[in-house]
């Protein structure tokens, strides 16, 4: 119980009497949930097997959730989640990257064991997945929205799927409906909403339980605004990072030799200087009244330097939290459907992201990199009755690994031997394990390829990180202390005060990849055609994650 720590959100007013009582002595019982996990457990198990909501987007940085402190934005409906549930902010992904992290996700398996370990690679759906358990187990299963495990098969262990074709675009969205096409026209965070609503009303069989992956597109690349939020801070200056003009001094040639910059590799597409070639004639002239008159002050103001490198910031950052606003309306819609359908006493709603993402901090955007703003990502759990509302786990190392292995347990499926993953449950109890995990380990393989992150492995347990780069023309170590470099702008590795943290994290990193059974040489699925790797106009184009 000491982990968690009611936060000043925390609501009576969503409680019944019954359920208050027991939480206020929880709150001032020194062993924590103990005397009131009988109750709530005896509550729960009377009722039906709970339903899983679980709500997906792509590329959302923590640093943009009001509810993780975002200095930048508000989310009113995520922070309702939170409010309500448990936030953790030591969530850590093992491949910082779109398609691999959902394949992680569906197996409970790291990268190398999935198969699934760059984007482009095609989801083998034939193995085991936690859908396919639930399933088994006498649940609804359905996933809605953004897929990217490709259109080889249709995604497997589903009841029901309605899913984007590849990466999807922002606007008027062919999808696959169980395999067959349909289309859309509206924008995609809020047509995704309203079929998973539809599913949830008008599809499922209502004497199951169901799990619902309710996944949305947004905010990835290339960050297009809806409708009604084209002009939202417009007349605001958003806070820039204070790394937002890192010379990558301190750190060795991958962080130099990127190609994810603001100031390079932004194109004109991604700051709206070109309008989204699909938009119906309608929304393509409510676009261009937003973004004409800006892209004129833009050009007549002819900026240089830092000052063009701002102008991009911001125009990246408001598109971006534009993107956020649709989907945070969204969440307020389902939550609210959930209350009124009387389906949210008995639904666990989860939120995460498939990683985090950087917001100009070192001069950045996209993902895939093991440092924090990349390697964390949001998660939010409400579970009515077994979760404390209102609280914050900012200690145990939990990871999108483990949702397969927690989804299981809640289920009533016997976790498989095999998952590499561990349930979740305690910790949303209020209990961790003795032996929780206190080291994690994480591997990115995508090199070449698009922005130019080299392949990296390493291990941290939340203050020291140990980074290895291991290709032949770049052997590099870094290690940082994130208690007296937050930002990681300075490596430690080699560093003979920091001598016995590195031959511990050393020895850690050996003993997970045995444990992980991580093999020297790469997965061949991992190594991909050769590309320019620099500012290469197809590599952009098939930016992917
Ligand atoms: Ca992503």
């Amino acid at each position: 119980m000491k982990k968690l720590i009611p936060s000043l959100a925390f609501s009576f007013g969503i409680f019944t009497g019954l359920l208050i009582v027991s939480l206020t002595m929880t709150m001032a019982s020194a062993d924590g949930l103990s005397s009131t996990e009988g109750q709530m457990s005896q509550r729960r198990t009377s009722d039906s097997k709970p339903n899983i909501l679980f709500i997906f987007t792509d590329d959302h940085a923590y640093q943009s959730i009001s509810a993780y402190g975002s200095k930048i934005n508000k989310t009113p409906n995520i922070d309702r989640l939170a409010r309500e549930g448990l936030r953790f902010d030591r969530c850590y992904v093992t491949n910082s990257i779109c398609g691999p992290m959902r394949a992680v996700i569906q197996t409970g398996k790291y990268s190398h064991i999935n198969g699934f370990c760059v984007n482009g690679n095609k989801f083998d759906g034939t193995q085991q997945t936690f859908p396919k358990l639930l399933q088994k187990a006498g649940y609804q299963t359905a996933v809605v929205g953004k897929w990217h495990l490709g259109t080889h098969m249709a995604p497997q262990g589903f009841d029901y799927s309605e899913v984007l074709i590849g990466q999807g675009p922002y606007y008027n969205p062919p999808m696959l409906k169980n395999g067959k096409k349909t289309s859309h026209v509206g924008y995609t965070t809020d047509i995704i909403t309203d079929l998973a609503m539809d599913w949830l009303t008008n599809q499922r069989d209502q004497e199951k339980p169901f799990m619902l992956m309710y996944q949305h597109k947004a905010p990835h690349r290339n960050w297009q605004p809806g409708p009604k939020y084209l002009n939202m801070y417009d007349d605001v200056t958003i806070p820039e990072p204070e790394t937002l003009f890192d010379s990558y001094e301190g750190r060795g040639k991958p962080a130099r030799t990127q190609d994810m910059s603001i100031e390079k590799t932004m194109t004109a597409k991604d700051l709206k200087l070109v309008a989204p070639g699909n938009l119906t004639p309608e929304q393509l002239e409510v676009w261009n009244a937003a973004y004409a008159p800006k892209n004129k002050l833009f050009k007549e103001a002819n900026l240089k330097g830092k000052d063009l490198i701002r102008w991009k910031y911001q125009r990246y950052l408001k598109d971006y939290l534009r993107c956020i606003a649709s989907v945070d309306d969204n969440i307020g819609r389902m939550l609210a459907y959930l209350d009124e359908s009387g389906l949210a006493d008995n639904t666990m709603v989860i939120y995460c992201s498939d990683q985090g993402f950087y917001l100009g901090e070192h001069g950045w955007f996209d993902k895939r990199w093991m440092y924090e703003e990349s390697l964390r990502t949001p998660f939010i759990v409400r579970w009515p009755g077994q979760v404390m509302p209102g609280t914050v786990n900012s200690s145990d190392i939990v990871s999108p690994i483990d949702f397969a292995s927690t989804f299981c347990e809640i289920a009533g499926v016997k976790i498989p031997d095999d998952l590499q993953g561990h349930s979740l449950v305690p910790i949303l109890r209020g209990k961790t394990p003795e032996d929780w995990r206190t080291v994690f380990y994480y591997q990115y393989y995508e090199y070449p390829g698009a922005h130019s992150v080299r392949r990296h492995y390493g291990v941290t347990d939340g203050r020291h990180k140990l980074i290895r780069f291991y290709e032949p023309d770049v052997d590099e170590w870094e290690m940082f202390d994130l208690a007296s470099d937050p930002n990681e702008m300075k490596s430690i590795y080699g560093d003979p005060k920091a001598a016995g943290d590195q031959a511990r994290m050393m020895a850690e990193l050996d003993r997970l990849r045995a444990e992980l059974k991580v093999t020297d040489e790469d997965p061949p699925q991992s190594i991909r055609k050769k590309r320019q790797p620099r500012n290469n106009a197809k590599s952009k184009k098939k930016d992917n994650g």
